[in-house]
């Protein structure tokens, strides 16, 4: 039945990866309000401003320093929460990474440290929590996409090739795994200002826009950039009963970028 407890997270246990700051701390805050938040990062230095970050919130979150990228880590990581947490409930890939860098001066080396941490680590990750939802007949696993899961940019190449792989491996997880009660959807933020955008959006020496900042706003029917807080509620959504029979899907939340040609002359 349904009721204002279809969205209530209450009882679950969620775990955001790379969610020290940026879009994964925010998604990590929304799911607070009822489930148990469990995180990890890169390195201890990340995970302590993490726990800083989250304890200046009331929220009482545990964190671990653990590379997503690395299997034996993320299994030990996931053994250990599953025995003094619990199994967990939701998962979000969050943790990622992005090299502007122009395709013909890119390495194929650093083209794969981009597919390693944005495609193969969801995969890693999303294997190691899976056992766990079966055993509960429920889960709920959320990839953070990209604008870059359905366009292409110069300079972006490794990232649009694993963002969209990404909404595939989601697409995948929903058809192997939808009979056990799994829902795996993904988030596409649009241009959202956290550090990671923040080069696109530096002031330029004369005060005035960045072209490229100048070029979001024009591209973006909501004339804005995003906010972390804008994924809150969308995050909420797909980790709640409310979505249990939305799956495979890419809930894009972009102020509308991909619904529109952009500014006419
Ligand atoms: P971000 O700077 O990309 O934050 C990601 C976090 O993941 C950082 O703490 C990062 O650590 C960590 N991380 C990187 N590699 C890792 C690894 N191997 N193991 C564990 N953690 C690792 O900031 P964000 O902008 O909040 O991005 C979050 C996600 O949203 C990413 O997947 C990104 O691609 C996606 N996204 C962002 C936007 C946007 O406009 N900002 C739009 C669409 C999608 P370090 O700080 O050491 O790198
Ligand atoms: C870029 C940006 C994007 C965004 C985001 C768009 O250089 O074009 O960093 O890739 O971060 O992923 O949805």
């Amino acid at each position: 039945m349904f009721s204002d407890q279809s969205f209530r997270l209450d009882g679950r246990v969620a775990l955001v990866t790379g969610a020290s700051y940026g879009i994964g701390f925010a998604i990590a805050s929304a799911y607070a309000v009822g489930a148990t938040i469990v995180f990890n990062d890169i390195s201890q230095e990340l995970v302590d401003k993490g726990l800083a970050a989250y304890q200046e919130q009331n929220i009482n979150a545990r964190g671990f320093v653990c590379d997503v990228t690395n299997e034996a880590q993320v299994n030990a990581m996931i053994k250990t929460i599953e025995a003094e947490v619990g199994i967990i409930d939701i998962l979000v890939n969050n943790a990622g990474i992005i090299k502007r860098i122009p395709m013909l001066e890119m390495s194929a080396e650093e083209f794969r440290q981009v597919i390693d941490v944005d495609l193969n680590a969801p995969f890693i990750m999303a294997k190691a929590v899976l056992p766990g939802m079966i055993k509960k007949g429920a889960g709920k696993i959320i990839n953070i996409c990209s604008m870059m899961s359905e366009l292409g940019r110069e300079t972006v190449s490794a990232y649009a090739a694993a963002k969209g792989g990404l909404k595939m491996l989601t697409r995948n997880i929903c058809s192997e795994f939808g009979e056990h009660n799994i829902q795996c959807n993904g988030i596409g933020p649009g241009y959202i200002a956290t550090p990671q955008t923040a080069p696109l959006r530096e002031r330029q020496a004369d005060g005035s826009r960045h072209p490229f900042d100048q070029f979001i706003l024009a591209k973006t029917p909501a004339a804005r950039w995003g906010t972390t807080e804008d994924l809150m509620g969308p995050a909420v959504f797909l980790a709640s009963r409310a979505s249990d029979f939305v799956n495979g899907h890419v809930l894009y939340v972009d102020g509308g970028i991909l619904a529109y040609i952009g500014k006419q002359p």
